[in-house]
């Protein structure tokens, strides 16, 4: 049985948890309930946290597990009945759940597991020209594997409708060695390409930028990492698209909290509902996205 220790840690002007046992480390950031690391026990790194990062208060932090909530990436490029749910004139990125601070709801042992609950309360009609009453929870899981699971309950009289990503930052030993498997022959959007849809052949290697959505995605994706005689395993539910993102050379520049080598070292699968996978929560209804990351050696 696994014992896990708990302690509070200030990282710039974040409040964090580092969450410790004898098989894994997972560093969680109050505001976003970011993960902001994870790491199994005599492997390298399974989460990436930019050696650049910015730990700043309403800044998402570039690493682990951003909660990209209750839309992903830009607001206009989302179905109208996403953008119809959001009354202010600048809407930005990825949603308003990712620079917010969350509440801390419990931490329970069971078993050989910990459970970790968040919640945003002002998801329930108190968020910036959004106004919709959700109750909005992340479960963390910290077991064999690190599960996240995202549920949305409208508690609301009127349905509402969402798109969202688990924004997941992976490690890699180099981005050019690395394949994912899971998406050959699946369609995709090619977002760099004037967001004109395409299929994938194969598994998908990186030679250059890369900002694709991935239609009616299977449940099993996997990152193969020949360096690191590594495969991480994604294992997702209660979704159909994912988004694969990697910004190579010139991208990276642009963003101060990568180094400019960055790119080499991450890959990011976003497990999500967005273009034709948005969505809609009736009066009274929930969903959960989830992804488990594990690994195996190869
Ligand atoms: O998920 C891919 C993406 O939307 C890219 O287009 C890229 O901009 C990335 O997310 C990071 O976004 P951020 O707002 O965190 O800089």
């Amino acid at each position: 049985m696994a014992t896990f220790k708990v302690e509070s840690e200030q990282h710039g002007e974040l409040n964090c948890w580092r969450i410790s046992s004898d098989r894994a480390e997972l560093l969680i950031a109050q505001q976003g309930a970011q993960i902001l690391s994870y790491q199994r026990v005599g492997e390298p790194p399974l989460l990436w946290l930019s050696d650049q990062a910015i730990f700043r208060q309403g800044k998402s932090v570039r690493a682990g597990v951003p909660v990209c909530w209750p839309w992903f990436g830009n607001l206009q490029r989302n179905p109208s009945s996403v953008q119809a749910m959001f009354h202010g004139e600048q809407a930005p990125a990825h949603g308003l759940a990712r620079t917010r601070d969350w509440q801390l709801l419990g931490i329970e042992e069971t078993g050989s597991s910990l459970r970790i609950e968040f919640g945003l309360p002002e998801a329930q009609g108190a968020l910036p020209d959004w106004p919709h009453a959700v109750e909005l929870k992340l479960l963390v899981v910290l077991g064999d594997e690190l599960e996240l699971s995202l549920t949305s309950r409208n508690m609301g009289n009127s349905p509402v409708t969402i798109s969202q990503a688990l924004h997941s930052y992976f490690a890699v030993s180099d981005v050019r060695q690395a394949r994912v498997e899971g998406v050959e022959g699946l369609q995709y959007i090619e977002t760099l390409a004037d967001w004109e849809q395409r299929q994938q052949e194969g598994a998908l290697a990186f030679a250059g930028e890369t900002d694709r959505i991935y239609l009616d995605t299977p449940q099993k994706l996997s990152i193969v990492d020949p360096h690191w005689d590594r495969r991480i395993t994604l294992s997702c539910s209660g979704s159909r698209s994912a988004v694969i993102w990697n910004p190579w050379t010139e991208r990276a520049k642009e963003l101060a909290d990568m180094a400019d080598d960055g790119w080499q070292r991450m890959l990011c699968i976003e497990t999500a509902n967005v273009w034709d996978d948005v969505v809609e929560l009736k009066p009274g209804g929930s969903r959960s996205l989830q992804v488990k990351i594990g690994s195996v050696v190869i």
